[in-house]
């Protein structure tokens, strides 16, 4: 008899998809280093996190698996998309309308209205979008269903709820069992969710934390950015560099360099510090340099 190897899933290993602009795009996974998947300059980059990357170039929308290699969905160039559920992608092609492309059944088109905000309900089926003059819209299994007729500045989705920042009307929540909240008078600056919290940059105010039902101011100090990595864990960058916070043990401070942008997810925090490059850090091992080069974009799950 002989023994059974089983493959090692990809998603198992820590990926990271970097576009590099004139260089192309790229991954980089622990086991195997860098491959370049693209030579064109990709626009936009984006993971379903399950082995699935979908790229914008100027030759249109393309889908990438390891095992499939790529796949070209369309030659329009969406002015932005999503993936949501496993191997689709829902986008925004501008006066074309938001349409969705399916594994199983191709293009349909969601909308004839050009979308502004767009967002994925984690891994399902459920699409929330912004349609200017007309207000936030949930699309969930072929129905639309109009959540607002205001329209928010920026949306943070999860599956049966959406944190929407409407300015001066402040951070509300919505979620299927109990309608719309207010969370907050104040006008955010920036937000970031994970897990059912969302992370609040209410400028002077400092960061602050919602989760289950509850606030928690976590800096009294103004954040440039942050990237929630959790409930219970987030990146947050201060003009003394960026820092971790974490629900048990509080702040950490990660690097005095400030990055120009962040992406997280399962395998850790991947900073870039623009001609520095692109740093990967994990609590247990700290920092690895992974190129000198200055990504444009990076994304990770
Ligand atoms: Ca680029
Ligand atoms: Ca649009
Ligand atoms: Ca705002
Ligand atoms: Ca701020």
């Amino acid at each position: 008899m002989k023994p059974h190897v089983e493959p090692l899933e990809s998603r198992d290993l820590a990926t990271v998809y970097v576009d590099l602009n004139g260089l192309g795009l790229w991954q980089w996974r622990e086991a195997a280093g860098w491959r370049q998947l693209a030579q064109e300059d990709p626009k936009e980059i984006d993971t379903d996190g399950q082995g699935n990357v979908f790229a914008s170039f100027a030759s249109g929308l393309w889908r990438w698996h390891d095992d499939d290699g790529w796949q070209h969905l369309t030659r329009l160039v969406p002015e932005q998309f999503v993936p949501f559920s496993i191997g689709d992608v829902v986008a925004d092609f501008g006066g074309a309308g938001l349409w969705a492309w399916r594994d199983t059944a191709g293009w349909s088109q969601l909308s004839s209205l050009d979308a502004g905000q767009l967002a994925a309900g984690g891994s399902t089926s459920t699409i929330y979008a912004d349609f200017p003059g007309f207000g936030l819209w949930r699309w969930r299994q072929g129905t639309w269903s109009q959540l607002s007729p205001w329209n928010p500045e920026e949306i943070v989705a999860e599956v049966d709820a959406v944190f929407a920042d409407f300015g001066v009307s402040g951070l509300w929540r919505w979620a299927v069992s109990t309608g719309w909240a207010m969370l907050a008078a104040q006008d955010p600056e920036g937000l970031s969710g994970r897990g059912g919290a969302v992370y609040g940059d209410f400028g002077d105010l400092g960061l602050w934390r919602w989760f289950d039902g509850e606030w928690r101011q976590l800096a009294a100090t103004n954040p440039a950015s942050l990237e929630a990595a959790g409930s219970h864990s987030a990146y947050a960058v201060f003009s003394s560099g960026l820092w971790r916070w974490q629900a048990e043990t509080g702040w950490r401070h990660l690097s005095a360099s400030i990055p120009s942008s962040l992406s997280t997810g399962t395998f850790g925090l991947f900073a870039d510090f623009g001609t520095l490059g692109l740093w990967r850090w994990q609590a247990e091992t700290g920092w690895r340099h992974l190129t000198a080069l200055d990504p444009e974009q990076v994304t990770t799950f």
